[in-house]
């Protein structure tokens, strides 16, 4: 056991998404969102699901919050489906009182049972009706407006009750795998085998452009009208790999690392803390990537009060010397699982694009606290899925020592970061409470400490992480 440590009051917990885990789609008024839509489209998620029932949440908060108790969570990390509160999305639109009780109950249980909620305002799931109404994300003017307007009726909901508030997980999602890759809601792109409609050269940035504004308009209300009464706080949540050279004698691979970073975070974390994107985005990018105007500057400069920080995992980079294609998304390079001496970056998972590598973690966290000067950091989400895991028996899923693996050793690198180098850092959720709807990947890859049995009545049976998790941090967490 290392020396480190985590503050005393570190809140620790899991996170799920709306989307992902709630079902109910039309129940109490809810309307469709941009995933309802998109999962309906032949081919687009690898089982043919849908979020139609996912973990059916929304009729089990009890079992939910009981599973959470079990664990020791401190903390749960969830996120609100605008469709159940503004069903069709607009700020001149009817707000839904049958979806805001939902939550309000299941705040209130939360609180009853002693854990402390975070919510997410937008893990994803636009109203339809604001994507067909007026291009949705696309349209800065209306998106902005009717995000505001959203917030506003959320902070007025349940802000008494929550004091820890994110606007949007993972922009970096939205923009570029529903604008450019197509693989997400709403699947745009300009590659025409994959889409009839987008232009992936010009919309993921003018997308990101639009979800900042939102973000630093949110964060304007929150700050002028419920801040002082609440005293709660709020900001945004980024995710983000850490980067190795492919070569690390080769200066124009570790030119490479930085850049891919400056590209998927960055990209919206400059623009929150220095009001300006990168240089080596508009390099690459010219003016297809949106200026600030002064507004905008004052609006999202400075509007996070905590850094969220999803983080899974890490990848090898080797520079490219070719010309920046178009459509290009991630600064020109290439992503490795491999090094130039054939070493692996980590082991392989259910997921492609996840290899494990902890001191990554540990890296990325200070880079980022170096650059941003020292903020606040909360650990919005952390988890692995687990190779074969969907094939296995119940026995040996539960069994899941490789998840138990990668949480002490994800946990270990943070308290590293926090104890030997000096990071803020006082939250972590666990992604994710239970197996749920994997967006592309429909159900066939599970990231949950618990295992959800669809087809066996949605019966919850935690997995071993579900009760190692708090043992790691039992370690960790100073006790005075
Ligand atoms: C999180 O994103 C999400 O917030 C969460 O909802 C999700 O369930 C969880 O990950 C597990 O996947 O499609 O090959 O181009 C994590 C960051 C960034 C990981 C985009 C997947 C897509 C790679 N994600 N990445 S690919």
């Amino acid at each position: 056991m290392s020396d480190s440590y985590l503050p005393k009051d570190f809140l620790w917990g899991f996170a799920t998404a709306s989307y992902q885990i709630e079902g109910a789609p039309h129940e109490d008024g809810r309307a469709d969102s941009i995933w309802d839509t998109f999962t309906r489209i032949p081919g687009k998620i690898a089982d043919g699901s849908s979020g139609d029932v996912a973990c059916d949440s929304y009729h089990r908060t009890d079992e939910d919050i009981a599973l959470l108790k079990q664990c020791g969570a401190k903390a749960y990390r969830f996120s609100l489906s605008w469709s159940r509160i503004i069903p069709l999305g607009g700020r001149n639109d009817p707000v839904n009182e049958k979806g805001i009780q939902h939550y309000v109950k299941f705040v209130d249980n939360l609180r009853e049972a002693g854990i402390e909620p975070m919510i997410t305002l937008f893990h994803w799931d636009l109203p339809d009706n604001l994507h067909k109404r007026y291009g949705g994300m696309l349209n800065k003017e209306e998106f902005v407006k009717d995000f505001e307007n959203y917030a506003r009726v959320c902070f007025k909901a349940f802000g008494d009750k929550v004091k820890l508030w994110i606007t949007f997980n993972e922009p970096w999602c939205s923009s570029i795998l529903g604008y450019s890759t197509g693989l997400f809601a709403p699947g745009r792109t300009s590659d025409r085998s994959k889409s009839a409609e987008g232009d992936s050269s010009t919309e993921p940035w003018i997308v990101g452009h639009s979800l900042l504004i939102a973000h630093g308009a949110a964060v304007k209300t929150y700050r002028e009208e419920f801040k002082e009464k609440d005293g709660g706080i709020i900001g945004i949540t980024l995710n983000g790999d850490w980067t190795e050279p492919w070569d690390p004698n080769d200066p124009a691979d570790v030119e490479a690392c930085t850049r891919k970073i400056e590209f998927a975070i960055c990209w919206f974390g400059d623009p929150v803390y220095f009001g300006k994107y990168p240089d080596s985005m508009r390099k690459q990018l010219g003016n297809r990537l949106p200026e600030f105007t002064p507004e905008e500057v004052a609006l999202v400069k400075g509007s996070n009060d905590f850094y969220g920080m999803n983080h899974y995992c890490a990848n090898y980079i080797k520079h490219k010397d070719t010309e920046p294609d178009v459509n290009d998304f991630v600064g020109n390079l290439e992503i490795l699982y491999h090094n130039k001496d054939g070493e692996a970056i980590g082991p392989e998972t259910q997921s492609v694009w996840l290899r494990p590598h902890p001191l990554g973690f540990r890296k990325l966290i200070k880079w980022l606290s170096d650059r941003y000067g020292g903020p606040t950091f909360y650990v919005t989400e952390n988890g692995t899925s687990l190779k074969g895991e969907n094939d296995k028996s119940l026995e040996e899923i539960l069994e899941d020592d490789f998840r138990c693996e990668y949480f002490k050793g994800y946990i270990g690198a943070l308290a590293d970061a926090h104890a030997k180098d000096g990071v803020d850092v006082r939250g972590y959720m666990a992604w994710s409470l239970l197996d749920n709807f994997e967006w592309a990947e429909g159900y066939e890859t599970r990231f949950g400490v618990t295992y959800v049995d669809y087809t066996g009545g949605q019966k919850r049976h935690p997995k071993k992480s579900a009760r190692t998790i708090g043992k790691i941090f039992d370690q960790y967490i100073k006790k005075e």
